[in-house]
């Protein structure tokens, strides 16, 4: 029996990993930090099934403590301040936990047993300012945000742990990926639930940013396949995920209220909110996982008008049980 640790086991990605894991028969184990108020929502229906053990990206001696207790085969690192928009409120934070995080943990995969297999979640945020259209593995880095910048350094660091020391590390950069699973100030999540509230008369409007930028928004549960996929090959390697099909926030919008059946979208929500918009925008982003469908034999499932069906009509069944 295998086993895997996944940090960030609370977030959108970790619960969808930590479920195929345990499809495949994996022992799994979940690094989580201390909270004051433990965050378990998108855990709470495989609870029984996980081993939680105590840690933080910011204290090397936990991360080597978690190897230690867990002795994984295989390290999946998701955890991260992974909210772009923050990041320019905590460039400090955001470049100690999804920058320095990613040293720590190779550290601690270094020096306790360096035989793990090891997962970088890198991202298209890393693209950024696009230099060519669609983006791949060899497409030059402009990150846009403190957090792209945080992004690049763990990207490097995990090629550069692999070129110094033979570990097996991978890094996916992963394009846009959503569920019913999504945080909430996320703009599809943010989208679909308020579109689930209006349409049930429990909210009014819906304030965004910019409803120009562009991504490529594939679902959370078709992507961890891949993460695992890449552990699985004979050598590590650096794959894109993406769906190859991009969609601007506008169109979410009116997909999400196409759903619900509302045409005269337009009066519901109010644009260009200042409070919404960033210092720096990356406007347009899509994906050639060519590569990963080559190599890794990995394909998506889930088409961009069903993810948005899947995750309105989530936040309706969650929001009428809420009543
Ligand atoms: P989430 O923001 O939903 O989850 C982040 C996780 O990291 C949470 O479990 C959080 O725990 C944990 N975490 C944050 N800080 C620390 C810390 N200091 N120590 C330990 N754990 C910590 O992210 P997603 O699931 O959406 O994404 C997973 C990873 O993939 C992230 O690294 C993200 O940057 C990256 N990524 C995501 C993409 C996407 O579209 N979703 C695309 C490309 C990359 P807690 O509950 O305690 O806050
Ligand atoms: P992103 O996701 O920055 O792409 O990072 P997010 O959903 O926050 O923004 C997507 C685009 O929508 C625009 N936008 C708004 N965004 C938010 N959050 N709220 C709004 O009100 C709003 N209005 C417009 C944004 O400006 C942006 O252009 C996500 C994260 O999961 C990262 O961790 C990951 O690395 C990348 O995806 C790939």
């Amino acid at each position: 029996m295998k086993t895997a640790l996944i940090t960030g086991i609370t977030g959108q990605d970790g619960p969808y990993l930590a479920e195929f894991l345990l499809s495949k028969g994996y022992r799994v184990y979940g690094l989580v930090r201390r909270l004051s108020t433990p965050n378990m929502e998108n855990i709470k229906h495989i609870y029984d099934k996980l081993e939680l053990v105590s840690g933080d990206l910011l204290d090397q001696g936990s991360l080597s403590d978690a190897i230690k207790n867990s002795k994984p085969d295989e390290i999946y690192n998701l955890a991260a301040q992974s909210f772009v928009k923050a990041s320019w409120d905590q460039p400090v934070l955001t470049g100690e936990f999804t920058a320095l995080g990613v040293t720590r943990m190779l550290e601690a995969i270094r020096t306790v047993n360096p035989k793990i297999k090891f997962y970088q979640a890198s991202s298209s945020e890393m693209f950024g300012k696009v230099t060519e259209t669609p983006q791949k593995e060899t497409t030059r880095f402009h990150p846009r945000s403190p957090y792209g910048v945080a992004k690049v350094y763990g990207h490097y660091i995990t090629v550069n742990y692999r070129e110094s020391y033979g570990i097996f590390a991978c890094s996916g950069i992963l394009f846009n990926h959503e569920s019913p699973r999504r945080g909430i100030e996320f703009v599809t999540r943010k989208i679909t639930n308020a579109v689930a509230r209006i349409s049930l008369g429990k909210q009014e409007r819906l304030e965004l940013g910019s409803l120009e930028p562009k991504r490529d928004w594939g679902f959370s549960g078709d992507y961890v396949e891949a993460m695992w996929l890449m552990l699985q090959q004979e050598k590590p390697d650096d794959y894109v995920i993406a769906t190859g099909e991009n969609y601007s926030v506008k169109e979410f919008v009116e997909e999400a209220f196409r759903v619900v059946g509302i045409k005269d979208w337009e009066k519901y929500v109010i644009a260009n909110s200042k409070k919404h918009t960033r210092p720096a925008e990356v406007d347009y982003l899509i994906g050639d996982a060519s590569k990963a469908r080559k190599v890794l034999g990995w394909e998506p499932k889930t088409s961009f008008k069903n993810l948005v069906k899947i995750m309105v009509e989530a936040d309706l069944k969650r929001e009428k049980s809420n009543e």
